[in-house]
This record gives C-alpha cells, structure tokens and sequence, in this order.
C-alpha cells in the first residue's frame, strides 16, 4: 500500500508481534493439553449386535435388555435392527467386520444361510457369538458361543403339562392344533420336537395341524380364524410358540363364540406380562417361561472374548412354567 505514514506501519509491525505472541501462547496451551488425558473414557470393547426384528413382546424386552446392559458395562454397542429379514443382518454383520469391531453378536431369524458371512467375520479375526437362536453349519469354529433358552425343553415343560391337564380332565381323546413361530427357526423346530417327543407316547393324543404363525400377534389371529373354520369345536389344545400368537389367537376363540381356557386349552410360551395376566383371568391355561434378558451373559462373554478368556460353549438361563395348578397370586413383575 502507497503512502502510508511512518506511525501507520509503527502500528502495523505491532499488530502483527501481538498477533504472534497470542499464537504462540494458545499453542503452547494446546500441546499442553495434549499431554493431559482424555476425559472421555475409551470403551471397553465395540460390540456389534445385529437383532432379528421386533415381532413381539419377548423381542423388544430383549433389545432393551440387550441396549441397557450394553451402557451399564460401559460397552459401546453398534445395534442393529434387520426388520425380519435374513439379508438385513447378512449387511449388518459385514458393517461390523468393515467397521472392526471387537466382538459381533447376532440373533438369526433362521438356522441355515451364515457360512459365507461368518466365514468372512472369522478370517477377520472376530469372534461371533450367536444370541437367543442357533445357526446350521457343517464348519467349524465360525461361532463361538450361544447364548439363549433351551427351547427343546420348553416343548418338553408344555407336553408335560398337558398330558397332566389331559389326566385331571379325564380326556380319552385330545384334538391339538399347533401354532408354530417363524419356520426354520430354532425355537419353531426345537418348542414342536420337544412338544411332540413328549406327547408322541401318549395314545390320546392327535395335532390335527400345525400352522406358521411367524411369532406374530396379527398371524396368530389369522391361523386361528383358518383353524377355527376348518375344525370348529373339534379343537381341544390349542399349542402357540409365543405369547403374541396366543393373545392373537384369543380374540378369535372368543369371536367364534368359545371361552379360552375353557372349551379349549390354551399353552403358550414366553411368559410376558401380558400373557401372564391373560393366565390370571384363567383364560390361558399354561405359559412356559422364556426369558428375553440375556443381556448381562452376553456383555460379560463379549468381554471374556475382548480378553482372550475362555468361554462356554451354551449358556442357557434357568426357565419354569406357570399354570392354572399354581397360585400367582405373589409373582413379581415380569418385565417384558
Ligand atoms: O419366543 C418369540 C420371539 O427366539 C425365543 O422369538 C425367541 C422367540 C420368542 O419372537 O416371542
């Protein structure tokens, strides 16, 4: 710039040692800090957690229990929701192996279909362990755990239950249909084989059929009202393998002009606060516990594998059954 006074560039020369000495003290201040700690605390581990859906009561309390022991254990959790779709958790679990994460845990809507995908997480070197269900593999080593219901014994505590109703009843004959959850499922193929083992010797016994509800309260509904037109007053036993069937099934027992837990036995499973209700009115006859909160076990196996522990093989929670043999007077709240 032409012209400028003597004072003007005085002014100027000082501006700028101004400038570089306030420069020079907010850097020293900032390596400072850089020698200090941080104050966020590093996540234990990331955990990569891909749910099936939320088709029903025992799903959502699961993925709540799952989120809130996640935060409690100061786990950070990348959660997924596949909306019921095999595909969906394929992407998800490839998310989690591009993202690195430490451990990868999934719920598998159905038992076949994971080799590729697995495969992929453990040439990454990340352990999988599965939640809730089971997967169907000739490989070896692609998961390294499970954690979830026995559901074949769940099957077993129904059959047994009923034969014991079928015996207070002095039925000679007993009429079952069965309402199955998702098809290809661990819990669908384990709760009949267990349910079907345990009645199979029992001569009164007939499943007239066995219909795909999809562990969904809607379908539930939808089957009954089919089974319902087709057998009518024939149907003795109604067997559900989950709470939301069952509560769809109701409306259209009652609909059709027949008292559940009456005319019709009713046996469901899971054992959420709804259905357990439902059994107080005596309007369902028998629920099989299934508990959704298997979030503790799995934060503290994802931290056991970040550590390179040791891990069981199955974790299964202890289950019971309620019935109308009990008093449930005193029952706490189910939370789910
Ligand atoms: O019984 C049902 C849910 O896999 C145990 O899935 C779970 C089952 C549960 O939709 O309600």
């Amino acid at each position: 710039m032409r012209g400028r006074s003597y004072c003007d560039k005085m002014k100027n020369g000082l501006r700028r040692l101004l400038t570089v000495a306030v420069a020079a003290v907010l850097c020293m201040g900032m390596f400072s800090g850089c020698e200090q700690k941080p104050e966020v605390e590093e996540p234990k581990l990331i955990l990569g957690f891909s749910q099936l859906g939320s088709e029903s009561a025992w799903r959502i309390g699961n993925t709540l229990d799952i989120e809130e022991k996640a935060e409690k254990y100061g786990i950070n959790l990348m959660f997924d929701n596949a909306n019921q779709k095999q595909e969906n958790q394929i992407a998800a679990i490839r998310r989690f192996i591009a993202y690195k994460v430490d451990v990868i845990a999934f719920s598998p809507i159905v038992e076949e279909g994971w080799d590729n995908v697995l495969t992929e997480a453990k040439n990454a070197g990340i352990p999988v362990i599965l939640v809730d269900r089971d997967i169907n593999t000739e490989e070896e080593g692609l998961t390294t755990c499970l954690i979830g219901a026995d559901f074949y014994n769940e099957g077993v505590m129904a059959g047994e239950y009923l034969i014991r109703k079928a015996d207070s009843l002095g039925l000679d004959h007993v009429n079952i249909v069965e309402i199955t959850g998702t098809e290809d499922s661990t819990p669908m193929r384990k709760r009949q084989a267990g349910f079907m083992d345990t009645i199979g010797s029992d001569g009164r016994m007939e499943v007239m059929e066995s219909i795909n509800g999809d562990f969904l309260r809607s379908r539930g509904a939808e089957c009954m009202r089919e089974l319902l037109s087709k057998y009518g007053d024939e149907i003795d036993v109604v067997y559900s393998h989950n709470d939301d069937m069952t509560l769809g099934a109701l409306t259209e027992i009652e609909a059709a002009g027949l008292v559940p837990g009456q005319d019709i036995v009713i046996i469901s499973i899971d054992g959420g606060q709804e259905a357990i209700d439902v059994l107080k009115e005596g309007r369902i006859n028998c629920v099989v516990e299934c508990t959704p909160m298997l979030g503790n076990a799995l934060m503290n196996t994802a931290l056991k594998l970040k550590n390179g522990e040791e891990v069981e093989a199955m974790i299964h929670p202890n289950e019971r059954f309620f019935s109308d043999e009990q008093d449930l007077s005193n029952l706490s709240p189910r939370g789910y």
